[in-house]
């Protein structure tokens, strides 16, 4: 015989699975990659805003569930990006993210502040694993470095018209970081090493001169 507080517990369990969406996703940047990882140097400037910031934090990144790939997000999470490219919850921890949405699928949208955003080719069930470091599983062209998509850094300038390109207002921006030697955690720093120097130069100009753009905005 099944006890009545078994019986809660399982129709619990039902509720919670018909109303959230879970998904594990796996993203890399171009910017601090080395090797097969991410450089974590902004640790520190993350901490002063944060509580709970993983040792291996590389940088946040916002994750977005969409019904169409040019729609809008129907939910958004903040997120820290590990260096080895896992994606766990900012408040939580937990590298399941775990969303209110309803629905069996969507399309995973992650961003970050300086690097042009990812979205997934197709639509990702509940509960699976969305890797982005797969071409295949990324929409549109891919960047690939060492055989892993990247998202592409770069894109330090944010205003309406460029928002999603990396052109000549990038790299004039960087330049102007780069002559001023700014530090800290700065849009300019492509490379998210904490300085603004010939590296991140180096970085935005090779993109900028290709005039990398998203479609996904
Ligand atoms: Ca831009
Ligand atoms: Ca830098």
């Amino acid at each position: 015989m099944i006890k009545k507080q078994t019986l809660w517990c399982l129709l619990l369990l039902l509720i919670s699975k018909a109303y959230a969406f879970d998904v594990k996703v796996k993203v890399l940047l171009e910017g601090p990659l080395q090797g097969a990882t991410m450089t974590t140097h902004l640790v520190n400037e993350l901490k002063k805003n944060y509580a709970n910031v993983p040792n291996d934090a590389v940088d946040l990144v916002s994750v977005e569930l969409r019904t169409q790939l040019q729609g809008n997000a129907i939910e958004t999470k903040k997120a820290f990006l590990l260096k080895d490219g896992s994606v766990v919850d900012y408040a939580t921890l937990n590298p399941i993210l775990h969303f209110n949405a309803t629905g069996n699928s969507y399309y995973v949208v992650v961003k970050h502040r300086n690097h042009l955003p990812f979205a997934s080719k197709n639509l990702v069930t509940n509960q699976a694993t969305c890797d982005l470091t797969i071409a295949q599983n990324v929409f549109g062209e891919p960047k690939i470095v060492q055989g892993k998509a990247v998202m592409i850094a770069g894109n330090v300038h944010n205003e309406a018209g460029d928002m999603y390109e990396i052109n000549a207002s990038d790299f004039f921006k960087v330049s102007q970081a780069n002559d001023n030697h700014l530090v800290g955690y700065i849009p300019e720093d492509a490379n998210l090493d904490g300085v603004v120097n010939e590296k991140d130069l180096q970085i935005v100009k090779s993109n900028a001169e290709k005039l990398y753009f998203s479609q996904i905005q």
